[in-house]
């Protein structure tokens, strides 16, 4: 059973190809940066946007097929793993990620949701085996059912947070059958509408607490991967918790949670935190928490996580020099928390879509190795601190002057005022002439 018979296996065409089904830029086995491309990108697959969101909004239903020829709603899970995995094969892509959801219908109470997991997950697992393909992380949906109004772990109800650790600890079980790299949180509902019913120390606290009883059911199931939190600064709630990565990262400084999680960082959600997508990226990377990339890109006319497929080449080309610079993705990967517009809604534009994203992550990728080899960039940052590395500056990273001795210092200098230039636009000009000769 095929459930896209028109589409024939995505190959590499070259740059200058004008075959639509086909990568321009994205050469899976190529070396770059001395590893195949594959490697590096360690692309995935949403399973909720791809095989699951329909183009409902809030103005409309469903544009979209996503039932696969299922009727009931097994048979439409059911026939989400066939349709996955053929997708996947097609395009190459060597991972996907899954909310516990996605994978089978809740039904009427977590009693009946949990044995609809039990027929697909083996299903999936069945896929995998058969294909090689992995899963990079799961997570729990424990935001989208009204009993989450309040919140999961900072819902106002202990039976509400008993509900979620349930799901959790579920969706762990599941990721671990999976083999899966990760698994992620993040808190759609984790947050508050208004001060004035909230008790936003005990939620914080409540919130580390159903974190903490995951971490430690997971390591004693024997989950050897990476916890991630997802920051999101808005939406659904109006002020969530996980605001962007350096509240997340004091977050996790503050419960002790550092040794087991690190961040997945979202391109929209930085967009949202009004952040650039590198920024976050950045301040993961510097405190050794980056983990994984929800790859997307926002919109920065609209206001709201419009979960586009990533194809700024600037965005993926920085994103991707970040991803370097730490030394390449251990348990993350790249994956595609991105949903076709309405309007594309024919399953070839899914595949064209996730071409574009691969296609762009793909430059981003030789653009990235590019740079670094180019090295004007490194160079000239690298420079600009350079009365750090002798003298006082040398004495001051060494811990050896007081503010005593940094006094007389000064006092001696005189005069004194910073003669260089911070020539962003003549390296604004180096990333452009770089980016366009990458390839
Ligand atoms: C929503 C989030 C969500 C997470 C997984 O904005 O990006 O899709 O990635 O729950
Ligand atoms: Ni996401
Ligand atoms: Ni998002």
């Amino acid at each position: 059973m095929q459930y896209f018979p028109n589409i024939p296996k995505i190959e590499y065409a070259g740059k200058n190809s004008r075959r639509e089904l086909a990568f321009k830029h994205y050469d899976p086995d190529k070396v770059v940066a001395g590893k195949p491309m594959k490697d590096h990108l360690k692309f995935a697959m949403s399973w909720w946007h791809t095989m699951t969101a329909d183009g409902t909004d809030m103005f409309g239903v469903g544009t979209m097929d996503k039932k696969f020829g299922g009727v009931s709603d097994m048979k439409v899970s059911k026939n989400r793993v066939g349709a996955a995995f053929e997708f996947m094969e097609k395009l190459g892509i060597g991972y996907f990620c899954f909310h516990d959801k996605d994978l089978a219908p809740e039904g009427k109470d977590l009693k009946t949701f949990h044995e609809n997991l039990d027929v697909i997950t083996p299903m999936v697992k069945a896929e995998m085996d058969r294909t090689g393909i992995k899963c990079l992380w799961g997570t729990s949906n424990v935001f989208g059912n009204p009993r989450y109004v309040h919140g999961a772990g900072t819902s106002c109800d202990a039976n509400i947070f008993a509900y979620a650790a349930a799901q959790i600890k579920k969706a762990i079980d599941i990721t671990i059958e999976f083999g899966g790299d990760g698994y992620v949180f993040w808190g759609g509902r984790e947050g508050y509408e208004t001060l004035l019913n909230t008790d936003m120390g005990f939620e914080i606290d409540n919130l580390a607490r159903l974190l903490t009883l995951a971490r430690d059911y997971g390591r004693a199931q024997g989950f050897k991967g990476c916890f991630y939190i997802e920051p999101k600064p808005k939406e659904p709630t109006k002020h969530q918790y996980d605001f962007d990565a350096s509240t997340v990262l004091a977050f996790l400084r503050k419960y002790d949670l550092m040794g087991d999680f690190k961040l997945n960082i979202e391109a929209n959600h930085a967009t949202l935190a009004q952040h650039t997508f590198q920024h976050e990226l950045a301040v993961a990377r510097v405190n050794d928490a980056l983990g994984s990339i929800d790859a997307n890109q926002g919109d920065p006319n609209l206001g709201w996580d419009t979960d586009q497929f990533p194809t700024n080449l600037y965005d993926t080309t920085l994103a991707m020099l970040e991803v370097l610079r730490m030394g390449g993705f251990t348990t993350g990967g790249l994956n595609f928390d991105a949903k076709c517009r309405r309007p594309s809604m024919t399953h070839e534009d899914m595949f064209l879509a996730y071409i574009a994203g691969m296609d762009s992550f793909a430059f981003g990728l030789k653009a990235a190795d590019a740079l670094m080899k180019d090295g004007r960039i490194d160079k000239f940052v690298s420079d600009r601190y350079s009365s750090y590395k002798k003298g006082i500056g040398k004495k001051i990273v060494d811990g050896k002057v007081g503010l005593e001795d940094l006094y007389k210092y000064a006092l001696g200098l005189g005069e004194y005022t910073v003669g260089t230039s911070g020539r962003q636009e003549y390296l604004e000009e180096v990333l452009n002439q770089v980016m366009l000769e990458s390839d």
